[in-house]
């Protein structure tokens, strides 16, 4: 057993999520071994794992590397912390690859990308999955631009093939890999087809050779799953019990949806059925007594019940359970 598999190292991750699975692929191409905890795809983001609030209380998201107990937050910051703890070396047995390029300018061109990608590209695309009708047509459009601003700028780049600086993977083309299997989504989402090798050669030809890569095959979620997973997210949104609002009035009773024997803390968003009546809203607070345990479905004295439209934040009051 090698120092690294000594290390406690945990990934907080959620299948689907792309920024997840770029750091999968870094951690394999370092060869360094991790558990993995999974939040579940089917009630996230209403319902986040404690570990996860604790970890990353600014932006509550996915992933987070923890590593010795410290946890690192944000993909790119994470993908930067993977290599600068386990740099490029070939001594002994294991030999790890360079995720950055060596010149600062050709680094600075892998950090542009890799941040080009992260928000520019990730943000438009998911909006395929996140919305619907004509905001999901919208979101196509954005992205099959982009995909055509990447193929031009790609091939511009001169530090070689198939990958953006030749035969090794680096930080943006890890960032960009999950598309290997959210092409799939997209596609079947919109039931459009992507620009294809005749418009985009060089896309293409990258995204071949990323699709074929070990470390980037064994991160990646099966492409069918992801699939039945995005049309599931689209009927919640289709159902609103994503999208949290509190629109209309008239309401005196509603339910939130708590997992039986869970700890909520105070202002921790719990999916609620108020997502049925309304829109326009993706949180909600529930002012929640830490330390106390709620019976799932009871709910009383909630603003929603006199709620304005376009509220952006709500807060409702959880009974406690009256037994222990
Ligand atoms: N900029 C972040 C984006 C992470 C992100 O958007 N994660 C999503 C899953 S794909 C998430 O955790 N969403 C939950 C939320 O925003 O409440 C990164 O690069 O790590």
């Amino acid at each position: 057993m090698t120092a690294d598999q000594d290390e406690q190292i945990i990934l907080l991750s959620l299948i689907p999520s792309p920024f997840a699975m770029s750091v999968k692929m870094a951690l394999a191409e370092k060869g360094v071994k991790y558990q993995v905890f999974e939040e579940d795809a089917a009630i996230f983001p209403g319902v986040k794992t404690d570990l996860l609030l604790r970890s990353n209380p600014v932006h509550e998201q996915v992933p987070v590397l923890i590593h010795r107990g410290l946890p690192v937050a944000e993909s790119l910051v994470i993908l930067e912390y993977i290599e600068e703890t386990w740099p490029a070396s070939s001594d002994g047995l294991l030999k790890r690859t360079a995720l950055l390029p060596e010149s600062p300018y050709e680094r600075s061109i892998a950090r542009f990308w890799a941040d080009f990608c992260n928000k520019k590209f990730w943000e438009t695309s998911l909006l395929i999955m996140k919305k619907l009708d004509n905001e999901q047509i919208q979101a196509w459009n954005d992205t099959a631009q982009l995909y055509i601003t990447l193929d031009r700028e790609m091939t511009k780049l001169p530090y070689g093939k198939p990958f953006l600086f030749g035969e090794h993977l680096t930080i943006p083309d890890l960032v960009l890999a999950p598309l290997a299997s959210w092409i799939t989504v997209y596609e079947g989402l919109a039931n459009r087809k992507f620009p294809d090798a005749k418009e985009c050669p060089r896309l293409s030809e990258w995204l071949d050779a990323i699709s074929k890569h070990p470390n980037v095959k064994c991160a990646i979620a099966d492409p069918k799953m992801m699939l039945d997973n995005a049309i599931y997210f689209q009927q919640r949104l289709r159902d609103k019990a994503i999208g949290v609002g509190a629109k209309h009035t008239n309401q005196t009773e509603s339910s939130c949806t708590l997992v039986p024997g869970t700890t909520y803390e105070t202002g921790k968003l719990v999916e609620s059925k108020f997502a049925n009546e309304h829109t326009n809203q993706t949180e909600c607070s529930c002012t929640l007594v830490p330390g106390t345990t709620y019976e799932t479905g009871k709910l009383d004295d909630s603003k929603f019940a006199n709620a304005p439209t376009n509220e952006t934040e709500s807060s409702c009051t959880i009974i406690p359970t009256t037994s222990n």
